[in-house]
């Protein structure tokens, strides 16, 4: 069974996410999400999220896709995460390119994953502020 790593804040969940996920999916048998828990967004990316941890893992528990929900509470984990839950493949939109190819050195495939053009959960809070 090929195991699947990404990781996201995934905060007003759209279809771009939902496109990462299916492709994640795409690339092996079992998909893992390290959700960024809210003292991580806050602290470490700057993001407040309109839903909290417990409502974003709730939304993405009920994505077929995806097959467990860890948190994500640090950058430096994702070495161990690896490592923890036998991963083959991490995948992550190419926003992020080149910045996790160090896990290559651990024995896991790094994909980038285009972005789904027009959408963001930025784009969809300015537009809402602006109606
Ligand atoms: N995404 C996408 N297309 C969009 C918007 C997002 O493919 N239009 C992807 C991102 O590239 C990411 C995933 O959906 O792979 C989740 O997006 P975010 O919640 O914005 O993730 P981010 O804050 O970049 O967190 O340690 C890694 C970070 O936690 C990634």
């Amino acid at each position: 069974m090929k195991r699947v790593i990404t990781y996201g804040t995934f905060d007003l969940l759209h279809y771009g996410h939902i496109n990462l996920l299916k492709r994640a999916k795409e690339q092996g048998d079992y998909l893992i999400v390290g959700l960024s828990t809210d003292e991580f967004n806050k602290d470490k990316k700057n993001k407040v999220c309109y839903f909290d941890y417990e409502q974003r893992k709730h939304l993405l528990e009920a994505i077929r896709y995806v097959d467990l929900v860890i948190p994500e509470e640090s950058w430096e984990q994702k070495r161990s995460d690896v490592h923890e839950f036998k991963i083959d493949t991490f995948v992550i939109g190419n926003d992020w390119e080149g910045h996790f190819d160090f896990l290559k050195e651990e024995g896991c495939e790094v994909v980038y994953l285009d972005r789904t053009p027009d959408i963001s959960t930025t784009k969809i809070k300015n537009e809402l502020e602006h109606q």
